[in-house]
């Protein structure tokens, strides 16, 4: 089953401009991976629900001279580290995976090929898909008789995926805390963010001053999606 189909979101008042859809299909012998999306979504949302998943990864190996694959390894790879999801505050960048993805192609407990993942919303609104420090190594696989089990070269490494982002307009910019009533927890978190940025800032100017104190009295009472 995939972790996809356990996972379902609700969300409390939201206007939603729709899903954007990317789908990456990349490979390396080696060299970096610097992948932008074609499309990008607005920057500047409130917040970005986000999915992302790596669904395929395989490698070729090299015997002989022979290229061999691509060989499926997608099983071999700890799930958590293939797909994420979420919701993060705008506004972008936001970066969705930084680390390592290892392989043990093989099954023998070594890691056989490795690369760093980086993954983000970047500050214009297009996703990125990069991939550095690329590590291929070598794997014992059984060739068949009578050659038997060889120590072999993996030569490329191949991974798709796809990452789902959907921007949203908070209806309360007023409501600091998101529980549907704009009231006095609301003016002391513009108060005590005074100055900062972030939560508080109710109109988006980058800085929580007094026109935010404004704009929370003027939207005193339950939160209605007049915005
Ligand atoms: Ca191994
Ligand atoms: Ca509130
Ligand atoms: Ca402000």
């Amino acid at each position: 089953m995939k972790l996809a189909t356990l996972l379902t979101f609700s969300i409390a008042l939201p206007a939603i401009a729709g899903t954007t859809h990317w789908e990456f299909s990349e490979n390396t012998a080696g060299e970096n991976v610097h992948w932008v999306s074609p499309t990008n979504v607005d920057p500047n949302a409130d917040q970005y629900e986000y999915q992302y998943e790596i669904t395929y990864v395989a490698v070729d190996i090299i015997f002989l001279g022979q290229i061999i694959g691509p060989n499926d390894v997608t099983d071999q790879i700890d799930p958590a580290l293939l797909f994420g999801a979420g919701i993060e505050n705008g506004p972008t960048p936001i970066v969705f995976m930084d680390s390592p993805l290892e392989a043990d192609a093989d099954g023998d407990g070594e890691i056989d090929v490795a690369a760093n993942i980086f993954m983000q919303l970047n500050s214009s609104g297009f996703g990125e898909f990069d991939v550095t420090e690329v590590f291929l190594g070598d794997v014992m696989v059984d060739m068949g008789w009578p050659l038997g089990w060889q120590n072999v070269e993996i030569d490329r490494i191949y991974m798709d995926g796809y990452m789902d982002i959907t921007p949203i307009t908070l209806p309360c910019p007023a409501d600091t805390n998101g529980d549907g009533v704009i009231d006095v927890a609301d003016i002391l978190a513009v108060i005590d963010n005074w100055g900062g940025s972030g939560v508080g800032d109710v109109d988006g100017s980058g800085i929580v001053d007094v026109s935010d104190l404004l704009s929370v009295v003027g939207a005193w009472g339950p939160c209605y999606s007049q915005q």
